[in-house]
């Protein structure tokens, strides 16, 4: 039976660049696990889009005094630029400014709220008198009331997870300003997780296995009780609120973040032409749901999240067995949370604010985007935090990926390319290692995708370099560079097996190395079969003899140590002026801040709103019983109009006969003495001695080469 599988990735904050510490989170595994799926023949669609909402938005809107649109439209383009060049292979990436999210997320608030599961409660806050607004969650810090650490958020601790109320915080104060806050009395809805303690301890006893990080978290987490939750803020940015008194307050962020899962996948179905779809993908209780996440994620995707879904549900779930029946046609709940640990950065907890990070759009200028995707494979946190360094990277890219899988490549594809004129060889009689080679090929996907199926992706990249190790020991065993004169035939056998062991390398190193991969490919003259293969299907090809080789080239060069060094200089130091950040903020300042005249700027688009076009006087008489309308008969191009104009005390009928003007041909037609003026004839206008001059706007010296009609622009 196939496989059916949705798989998302958090969506990422629009508040700043990716960085190595996302993509090792959240992002990297769930991107070789959705490619090797999908190899499978697995039904799998791959999740994504912009965290648009919250205060991480509102706090780098604040503190550069733009605007929260102006920051996520930076971002959001950002983000999408960066996963790009790393070839993620999202099937939907959206964001949650999008009115589809609103409206989604609001339907979810009433439903829940309808079904009794949130409660309104008016509570004290923190208020800051200088900055004159409620601090919500990051506005906030000061020390964790569970585990004690200074520098806490005021959702979230950092160091210890725990999610509380910033009222609890000791010594707090407000991060824009600094100046302790006071307690306030606001009104807010909470959600009520207290009814779901036990459908939740359910849920999580029938999850068989789950990470033991989450578990641990999650039950950790029962233990001490659920209590009533706030899910609304006092922002001006988010999803409204959709009740008569919810005016001036939204969603908290994680109340309609990972609604943004559904919403990406809805919009996924509209651009499809089948807006429906989305509803198999959220509902069908065969479709495995898997998050892939950071740890610090873990409450609001195994916790706060399954009591969102279920408040949608019929009826709330009791026991363990009743998973499974009450699923039907109800929103599915995480079948899987694989959440990884953090990735630390040569030896020091990373930190965007120091720059203490390697920035995705930055590193993929200098290295090839796979050494990426491979080191980072390599220290995947899976267990434990784990570590960046520069000079490993070096070294296992260079020992590793060049020397193993490179090499295997390089060496195979110019043999073949020398002594066989550039056409793979036909396979003879079968010898002892050529058995053994055939045999280590038709295990390989089987090998490597029960670690990839139980997210071990660490030791899939392992079981997958094993068989390039394999491929090596091969090829210096059959000793082509003996054979070819002594033994021809085996040679060629020789040769045909190696390029059959790189065909399968092709699929199996997709999810990890994808450029490679097609470039190999290429390579081998065989990019279109090669890509039809299958996984199970990539064991056992053997590539047709006589098949032209592509052009062949190394298919990697070398870290060098100048590259690594550089980036570690970089480390702790202010981001590069030419930073891409920058850049586009500039263009962005330019358009909307840099002030050009007096007035507001407007879009283009507003501009081109105008019809501007050149016309000719064609009559024109004084308007009876005033001193300065004129009535202007005007051919447009398209036939003639009437226009009012007052420049009767500057022009006489007759000077206005026969001349060139621009006319506004798209404004409101208006009623003015009786006559319908229908546009506006363009002239300069000032004060002159006491008296109003206008001189008409007239195009170079009235030359006829523009016939009526003409744009103006
Ligand atoms: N944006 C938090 C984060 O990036 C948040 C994830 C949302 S997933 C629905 O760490
Ligand atoms: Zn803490």
């Amino acid at each position: 039976m196939t496989e059916k599988l949705l798989v998302t990735s958090a969506l990422p904050y629009a508040n700043g660049p990716l960085h190595m510490g996302h993509l090792a989170g959240a992002y990297l595994p769930a991107d070789i696990y959705v490619r090797y799926k999908r190899l499978t023949g697995a039904d799998v669609i791959y999740i994504c889009g912009s965290d648009e909402h919250g205060v991480p938005i509102t706090i780098r809107a604040d503190t550069e005094g733009v605007s929260p649109r102006h920051i996520v439209d930076r971002y959001h383009a950002m983000l999408k630029e960066a996963f790009n060049a790393l070839a993620f292979s999202f099937d939907n990436y959206s964001r949650t400014s999008l009115p589809l999210h609103a409206e989604l997320s609001q339907e979810f608030f009433l439903k829940a709220h309808e079904r009794g599961y949130i409660t309104k409660h008016t509570t004290e806050q923190l208020y800051c008198p200088h900055c004159k607004r409620f601090l919500p969650d990051r506005y906030v810090e000061g020390t964790c009331p569970v585990c004690g650490k200074a520098g806490a958020r005021g959702d979230q601790c950092e160091h210890c997870g725990n999610w509380y109320d910033a009222v609890k915080l000791t010594d707090p104060h407000c991060k824009i300003c600094g100046e302790t806050p006071e307690v306030r009395k606001t009104t807010h809805w909470y959600l009520d997780l207290r009814k779901f303690q036990k459908p939740l301890e359910a849920y999580l006893k029938s999850r068989k296995d789950w990470k033991e990080n989450v578990v641990n978290f999650c039950s950790k987490m029962l233990e001490r009780g659920l209590e009533e939750r706030p899910i609304t803020r006092d922002l001006d940015w988010g999803v409204p609120v959709p009740l008569p008194e919810g005016e001036g307050k939204v969603f908290y962020v994680w109340f309609d973040a990972p609604i943004g899962y559904i919403s990406s996948t809805r919009e996924w179905a509209e651009g499809k032409g089948k807006p429906d779809l989305w509803k198999e993908y959220w509902t069908d209780a065969e479709r495995k749901l898997v998050h892939f996440i950071g740890k610090d994620n873990i409450v609001f995707h195994a916790i706060v999240w399954p009591a969102v879904l279920m408040a949608q549900w019929e009826r709330l779930p009791q026991k363990e067995k009743d998973f499974e029946k009450e699923l039907k046609g109800a929103y599915n709940l995480p079948y899987h949370i694989p959440a990884n640990e953090f990735l630390n950065i040569q030896g020091r907890k990373l930190s965007t604010s120091q720059n203490w990070a390697i920035w995705a759009h930055e590193v993929v200028k200098t290295f090839d985007a796979d050494f990426v995707r491979y080191y980072l494979s390599c220290i995947l946190p899976e267990t434990q935090d784990s570590n960046w360094d520069w000079d490993e990277f070096m070294v296992r890219v260079n020992q590793e990926l060049v020397d193993i899988l490179g090499n295997l490549i390089n060496r195979t594809l110019t043999f073949v390319d020398k002594y066989f004129d550039g056409k793979i060889p036909q396979r003879g009689e079968l010898g002892e290692l050529d058995s053994w080679m055939l045999e280590r090929m038709a295990k390989a996907p089987r090998l490597i995708g029960e670690s990839l199926d139980h997210f071990r992706i660490r030791e899939g990249l392992h079981r997958m370099m094993d068989l390039a190790r394999a491929g090596n020991k091969f090829y210096n065993d059959k000793e082509p560079w003996r054979t070819r004169t002594e033994d021809p035939a085996d040679c060629a056998t020789t040769m045909n097996i190696t390029c059959s062991v790189i065909a399968e390398l092709c699929v199996v190193a997709s999810p990890y190395l994808p450029f490679l991969a097609e470039r190999t490919a290429r390579m081998l003259g065989l990019g279109e079969e090669i890509a039809k293969l299958g996984w199970e299907e990539a064991g056992h090809f053997a590539v047709p003899p006589g098949t032209e080789l592509g052009e062949v080239s190394m298919p990697f060069t070398k870290v060098e140590p100048e590259q690594v060094e550089e980036q570690k200089a970089r480390l702790g130091k202010p981001p590069q002026e030419n930073h891409r950040e920058k850049a586009q903020d500039k263009q962005l300042k330019i358009t909307k801040e840099k002030k050009v005249s007096g007035k507001e700027n407007i879009p283009y688009e507003d501009f081109a709103k105008l019809d501007l076009r050149v016309a000719t006087v064609k009559a024109c008489e004084k308007v009876a019983g005033t001193d300065k309308l004129l009535k202007v008969t005007l051919s447009d191009g398209e036939g003639e109009r009437t226009v009012v104009a007052g420049m009767a005390e500057s022009y006489t009928p007759e000077e206005m006969m026969g001349k060139k003007v621009v006319l506004l041909a798209n404004l409101e037609p208006r009623l003015m003495r009786g006559i319908v003026s229908e546009g506006m004839i363009l002239a300069g206008s000032a004060t002159i001695d006491g008296k109003e001059k206008i001189v008409l706007l007239t195009l170079d010296g009235d030359k006829p080469e523009l016939p009526d009609g003409s744009d103006v622009d």
